[in-house]
């Protein structure tokens, strides 16, 4: 089989093909990263390329981003690696105000594949919310993603947040997402930026431990 047939089942926004394209080309033997890689995020950015271009609108994104999840369900358990104890706690969010969960999925399946222990907000995550799970989890590291530049200023109010609650200090923040880019997550002092979930698991393989250890 090739990959074309799931990158289709995708642009077409059919779910259920995805999902069974994607246990079959497991079923035959291709490693579940080639899978991602070369299938869904393939079929997904090209979705997204075809929407940048206004050739496609928001109901059928809708739909490719549901058939990407549900491809990801089946893949996402082969990647993870059991939580390591003691190996770090990391929280991931999309900002108040922001649906887009697409592209922090990924990365968090690439962070749960380092074998951190992960806590998923989901969307539309408050500066509250992410500080008051800072205080209760005690994570190592907020991973926070924004897609519109509307709400990536949101990322900012996060920060500030943890500041007026004494918490900054005691987690790394990593921010994400399209619009963000190097100089804005320096501007307002988040610790990394990282622009693919590739780049965010190479990131974590290295130095995952000597962040936790150095707490
Ligand atoms: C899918 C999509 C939607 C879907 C979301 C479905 C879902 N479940 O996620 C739906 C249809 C709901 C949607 C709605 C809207 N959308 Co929209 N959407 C997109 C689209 C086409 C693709 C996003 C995506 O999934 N990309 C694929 C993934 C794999 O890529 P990614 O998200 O960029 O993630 C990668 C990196 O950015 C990074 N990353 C992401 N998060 C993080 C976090 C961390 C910590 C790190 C390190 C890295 C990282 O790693 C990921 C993988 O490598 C983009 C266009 C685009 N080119 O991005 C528009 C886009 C983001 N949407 C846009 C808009 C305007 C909207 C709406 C306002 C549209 C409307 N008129 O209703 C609404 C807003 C809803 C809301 N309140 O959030 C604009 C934003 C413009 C802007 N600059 O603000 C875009 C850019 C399209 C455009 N060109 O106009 N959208």
């Amino acid at each position: 089989m090739s990959f074309e047939k799931i990158i289709d089942a995708i642009t077409e926004g059919e779910a259920e093909d995805t999902l069974e394209l994607t246990k079959q080309a497991l079923a035959q033997g291709y490693p579940a990263k080639a899978v991602l890689e070369k299938g869904l995020l393939v079929g997904i950015n090209g979705v997204a390329e075809k929407f940048r271009e206004a050739r496609v609108n928001v109901p059928e994104v809708l739909m490719a981003a549901r058939a990407m999840h549900a491809g990801l369900s089946v893949i996402e358990p082969l990647l993870v690696v059991p939580v390591r104890r003691g190996f770090g706690k990391i929280v991931v969010g999309t900002v108040a105000g922001d649906l887009h969960d697409v592209g922090i999925s990924l990365v968090k399946t690439m962070a749960m594949s380092t074998g951190a222990s992960i806590i998923d907000l989901g969307v539309d995550v408050t500066p509250k919310k992410f500080a008051n799970v800072t205080r209760r989890e005690k994570p190592d590291i907020l991973m926070i993603s924004a897609l519109l530049t509307t709400t990536m200023t949101v990322m900012r109010s996060v920060i500030e947040e943890l500041e007026a609650q004494g918490l900054r200090k005691e987690v790394k923040i990593i921010v994400g997402g399209a619009p963000v880019t190097e100089d804005f997550a320096k501007e307002i002092g988040a610790d990394y930026y990282f622009e693919d979930c590739f780049r965010v698991r190479d990131f974590l393989e290295e130095n995952l431990s000597k962040i936790v250890t150095a707490r």
